[in-house]
């Protein structure tokens, strides 16, 4: 008998097929136990009937509880009133290890609860269906690249320096000296992109955020590429086709899933090329206009960026920010060079920023400079000043953060759901 997932039970019709999951739900009327089982690919109900099954069999549906792991045999139905469609008519079934009262229960729970039970909690339709998300997301983004002649190029995880100022570096011993966990994998995607023209990285990436909120994780997963030869337009056109493609991608792919968390889906649906841009000029203005009083030169907070969102049905483009608020590297405006070629990309819906990215500093006196305004160690940067002795072209890049788009595209309320296992500042269990 073959054993089916329970996500391809629409091609087993009539057949007899053996399931292997977990219960999640039991209920039961005199000669019939009706389970709702699950098997990580989707739910299922079996029906359990007295006279179909053996009375061993009946008789151990008693004791079966919420998550015990189970195989059972069965004939598949189609059955409109079923949830999804589909039924088993059970013909064997057998316990493999009832489950000891489940934590996790069908009712519902506090967040703090959920979040000691992430492990458990990753077991519900709801988590499972984000999951699902992400993963799509990630092999879009992926296919993105891979099809338009990107290399993938794996940055280091500990390094000597760091990229994004700091304040929110993590360190740990490295023997006789000190390194950082990466805040970004940028600086080695630009030695790369001298090296093989198109390239990108995709990994775990970790800031000590003292800051609770509900945008910030403390180890959170960045897709950085890095463009020889490419400026800051052509750079926010590869954003606006990578946003665009991700989620045209999951509104194709996981329709059922986005049902499950009852995303509405009406705004996704039109997200396309092109992107309205502004300059940060022009979105202070914009604040002030919409009653937010904000003084140039200072940094969005997250409401700034939910107010200037809110202007715009698509994902909007802040581009040119002053440079005092941005990091080392960004390029300065050649017509003014107290603003940098810098952009970053804000969701619609409240979501904020998702991209940040821009231009970099390609002549070596501007870098050295900037590496000493910045009170960063020259020597650990010799090697990534030596790109701009060797060489030096125009280059742009972007990372976009994983969970920030998650969250957007998932339509969640708090990035701890986007990630399995979600690293907050008061948070590193389970
Ligand atoms: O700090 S960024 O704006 N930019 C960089 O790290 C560049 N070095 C990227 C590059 O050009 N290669 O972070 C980029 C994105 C940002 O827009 C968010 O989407 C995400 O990374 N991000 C975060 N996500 C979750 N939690 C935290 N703490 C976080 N910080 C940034």
């Amino acid at each position: 008998m073959h054993t089916v997932s329970i996500s391809h039970v629409a091609q087993h019709v009539g057949e007899e097929v053996k399931i292997k999951g977990w219960v999640y739900n039991k209920r039961s009327s005199g000669s019939l136990f009706f389970l709702i089982i699950r098997d990580g690919t989707g739910f299922i109900q079996a029906i359990v009937a007295k006279d179909e099954v053996s009375d061993k069999d009946f008789q151990g549906c008693d004791g079966l509880t919420q998550e015990s792991s189970l195989v059972v045999c069965g004939v598949i139905k189609a059955d409109k009133r079923a949830p999804g469609g589909y039924e088993l008519l059970v013909t064997r079934i057998r316990p493999l290890q009832i489950a000891e009262e489940y934590p996790v229960s069908l009712k519902k729970h506090g967040v703090d609860f959920l979040m000691d039970q992430r492990h458990l909690w990753l077991r519900t339709p709801r988590q499972a269906a984000i999951l699902r998300i992400r993963h799509e997301i990630i092999s879009g983004i992926r296919d993105f690249f891979d099809n338009r002649g990107f290399i993938l190029i794996d940055a280091p995880i500990l390094t000597p320096s760091s990229c994004e100022g700091t304040t929110t570096l993590f360190s740990t011993d490295y023997f006789d000296s000190t390194a950082y966990l990466s805040q970004s994998g940028q600086l080695y995607m630009e030695a790369a992109a001298m090296a093989l023209g198109k390239v990108y990285c995709f990994g775990p990436t970790f800031r000590a955020e003292k800051s609770k909120t509900r945008r910030h994780l403390t180890e959170f997963w960045m897709v950085e590429p890095e463009m020889a030869w490419v400026d800051l337009d052509g750079n926010m056109e590869l954003q606006e086709e990578l946003v665009s493609h991700t989620v045209q991608r999951v509104l194709e792919e996981r329709k059922k899933d986005l049902e499950t968390i009852q995303r509405d889906i009406g705004r996704l649906k039109d997200i396309k090329p092109p992107f309205p841009r502004i300059s940060y000029d022009e979105a202070v203005e914009c604040l002030n206009k919409n009653g937010v009083q904000f003084e140039w030169g200072n940094d969005f907070g997250g409401g700034d960026e939910t107010v200037l969102a809110e202007q715009f049905e698509l994902p909007v483009f802040v581009h040119r920010y002053p440079s005092n608020i941005k990091a080392f590297y960004m390029k300065p405006d050649p017509v003014r060079p107290e603003i940098c070629l810098s952009a970053d990309l804000l969701a619609p819906e409240g979501y904020g920023e998702i991209i940040g990215g821009g231009q970099r500093i390609d002549d070596l006196e501007t870098i050295m400079r900037r590496i000493k305004e910045h009170s960063l160690p020259e020597e650990a940067y010799t090697w990534y000043t030596d790109l701009r002795r060797y060489g030096s072209v125009p280059h742009s890049g972007f990372g976009l953060g994983i969970e920030r788009a998650v969250a957007w595209i998932c339509g969640l309320d708090h990035i701890r759901e986007t990630i399995p296992f979600p690293r907050l500042m008061n948070r590193i269990y389970p």
